[in-house]
């Protein structure tokens, strides 16, 4: 990834002429302001929103340097705020009720639906009743997982606007990831649908959440009520199912009745239907009027040791971080049509699906279905109708859609677009190039967002009116946040050179604990390098001064945007009662970005086989979720250790590459072993 010489894109001219932030000089006067004047920065922001109370306390008070006593992170102390209210109401109340919110798309392109500001103001209303009626009140745990429909807005709203707490588990998570996230989060209360189809497959979401109800039962937490949306009378089945294929898996034919209606078990003392449940529900309820520092949701990401973090934020600073990145990252502008890709289930859909856009007044398009579905020009399809001018998604999307060479996408009329985001992962500059000159006909600007579920919104971005941008590279930090370079010893890089990618002060968005567990957000995040948050990324900075983010230094891996740690995989795999020990490492994979490889040694007496394998793939599906399927899985009949035990994934890496270039193996306990790694490589293509 060069960056010297390279090639430098000046802001699409479109967006220059218009934008809330038209150049850098501006960029660095807000900047400075930012980081000089926090209060006054943010304050005037603050006006845009609707306080209840103004701030009584400090604007801004944190401590970042453990050795200094606990962690902690206080934004606008003693103000009351709610972001429900300040979504809705306040843009309704403006007279932008008959505004629509959402266009949403389903999976097949005969299902749409537009929904405006009142009628989600009116539906989160009568939601909020209903819980309320069933007892559901401040800050309880309020779990949801669903599909990627208006439904997951309302309900996340609706938790929002009683003081609650939304706890999203992404709905392509197994039973037993998302009973854990249940279990740890303390939910008594579930929102889900009956199912969804994704492409032509079919996602039982109830009887996965039946089967997680079952396992908080047997670990005694109750969950006490199971509201289910019924999609499934509403949308169109694929082609192949309706000719009766069902999926290629006769199976699946067992969900639906004689009239194609699709079944599911009900259990009457938990399970209540959404549209049963509002029938009668007023669609008024005033909002709770909440501290900024009271928790909004909580959203488990992966942690090196193998157990989710339940990353919390806090309603004020998120409120403002999410609203103002979204003006500035996208420059939004009244008349424009946004499309974010990512699933609510994600931060990038909290943020930028929900949060962010409802905040701005937005428009955007809520899309249910995946991009290949049931073509590959799905997306540029949905541009073109809608008129998207905004379109946010993922490198590995770029990299699948680029595979089907450029016709699809110039099938369609996308002259409407002028800005288009990447997050998720560095994207390489041969996709960022694709997706400027194909998609965007080299008339756009292009943002590669770099942030975390921990950041709540973006930390280092190009604006779209002002950053010359080096394709690859993240460019500047977002207003308020305080980039540092970091050696191993903790000194900083100044000026050129690489290092950990740390920031020395919160921004608003910043996550303000684990929960549950706060030492373990003091350990993960600032231990390391005490007075600095940790992002566990490296990143080099250039002589120009732009930020390019390398990717992780920890044991994550990062496939197709999504957190993994290796030891999350890893303790899957040892369940197999034929597995003594395993090792998972990232390997690059050109659609992914990064896939699964492991290495397993296995029991006394057992056998390798194709049957263990594909046993094994199960297993971590089963645990986690199918997006966390290994790619490879190669015998392994022993581990390269260091003597003190730890084993080094950087051989692992690059025997899953095939390079025999190991560095310095001497401090391994038994050299001789990578050797014997290396020819149990499976054939290249054999996964
Ligand atoms: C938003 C999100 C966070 C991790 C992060 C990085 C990687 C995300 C970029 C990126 C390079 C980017 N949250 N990452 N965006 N790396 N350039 N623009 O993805 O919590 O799921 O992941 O993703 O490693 O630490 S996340």
């Amino acid at each position: 990834m060069a960056s010297e010489g390279c090639q430098i894109f000046n802001p699409a001219e479109k967006v220059a002429k218009i934008s809330h932030c038209s150049s850098m000089e501006q960029y660095k006067q807000m900047y400075e302001k930012s980081i000089k004047e926090p209060e006054a920065f943010w304050g005037e922001i603050a006006k845009d929103f609707y306080f209840e109370e103004a701030v009584t306390g400090k604007f801004v008070d944190y401590n970042f340097d453990t050795t200094n006593g606990k962690i902690f992170i206080r934004w606008l102390a003693g103000a009351k705020t709610n972001i429900c209210y300040n979504c809705l109401d306040r843009h309704v109340a403006a007279g932008k009720g008959d505004q629509v919110a959402f266009y949403w798309v389903g999976n097949d392109p005969a299902d749409a639906e537009e929904v405006t500001y009142a009628d989600l103001l009116k539906e989160v209303c009568r939601l909020a009743n209903y819980l309320k009626s069933k007892g559901v009140a401040k800050g309880d745990k309020v779990a949801i997982y669903m599909p990627m429909i208006k439904e997951l807005v309302v309900a996340m709203l609706a938790v929002a606007r009683i003081g609650a707490v939304h706890s999203i588990v992404f709905g392509g998570y197994s039973a037993e990831s998302l009973s854990d996230r249940m279990l740890d989060a303390e939910a008594r209360v579930l929102i889900t649908a009956d199912a969804v189809w994704r492409g032509a497959k079919l996602i039982h979401l109830k009887e996965i959440a039946d089967d997680a109800i079952k396992i908080c039962k047997e670990k005694e937490q109750n969950v006490r009520l199971n509201l289910v949306v019924q999609h499934m009378k509403n949308v169109t089945a694929p082609q192949s199912v309706t000719n009766g294929a069902a999926n290629g898996n006769p199976a699946k034919k067992t969900h639906f009745d004689d009239k194609g209606n699709y079944k599911v078990t009900w259990n009457p003392e938990v399970d209540v239907w959404w549209h049963d449940a509002l029938a009668y529900m007023s669609t008024e309820c005033p909002p709770l009027w909440m501290d900024t520092e009271d928790p909004l949701f909580m959203l488990y990401t992966s942690g090196s040791t193998g157990k989710p973090k339940g990353v919390l934020h806090t309603i004020g600073g998120y409120m403002l971080y999410s609203a103002t990145t979204f003006k500035y990252s996208f420059d939004y502008q009244p008349n424009d049509v946004y499309f974010c890709t990512a699933d609510i289930g994600w931060i990038t859909g909290h943020s930028y699906v929900t949060y962010g856009p409802l905040l701005n007044n937005a428009t955007s398009v809520l899309f249910e279905g995946v991009p290949t579905y049931p073509h590959t020009g799905r997306f540029w399809e949905i541009i073109e109708k809608y008129k998207v001018s905004k379109f946010y998604t993922a490198p590995t999307a770029i990299r699948t859609l680029m595979k089907f060479g450029d016709d699809p996408v110039k099938k369609y009329d996308l002259s409407s677009l002028s800005v288009l985001g990447s997050v998720g992962e560095p994207i390489n500059p041969e996709a960022w190039l694709w997706y400027y000159k194909v998609v965007g006909d080299s008339n756009v600007s292009i943002v590669d967002t770099f942030w975390q579920t921990e950041t709540g919104g973006h930390v280092i971005t190009p604006l779209p009116g002002a950053t010359p941008c080096k394709p690859g590279s993240a460019c500047f930090p977002f207003f308020g946040v305080d980039v540092a370079l970091l050696d191993e010893e903790g000194a900083e890089i100044k000026g050129e050179g690489e290092g950990y990618l740390v920031f020395r002060r919160p921004w608003p968005g910043i996550m303000r604990t684990v929960y549950g567990n706060h030492e373990r957000f003091e350990t993960t995040y600032f231990k390391k390098f005490p007075g600095f948050y940790c992002t566990g990324d490296g990143a080099r900075r250039d002589k120009d001064g732009y930020i390019w983010v390398t990717g992780r230094i920890d044991d994550m891996l990062n496939v197709s945007g999504h957190l993994l740690s290796t030891a999350q995989v890893e303790s899957a795999m040892v369940e197999h009662s034929s597995v003594a020990e395993s090792a998972v490492v990232a390997r690059p994979h050109t659609v992914k970005g990064e896939c699964l490889y492991c290495f397993v040694t296995l029991a006394e007496g057992c056998e390798f086989s194709d049957k263990l394998t594909a046993e094994l793939k199960n297993k971590v599906r089963g645990r986690i979720g199918p997006f966390a399927t290994p790619d490879f899985i190669q015998l392994a009949p022993g581990l390269p250790k260091t003597r003190s035990g730890k084993i080094m994934r950087r051989v692992l890496r690059k025997i899953a590459v095939g390079d025999r270039d190991f560095g310095d193996i001497s401090t391994l306990a038994d050299p001789s072993i990578v050797e014997v790694l290396f020819q149990h490589r499976p054939k290249e293509g054999k996964v």
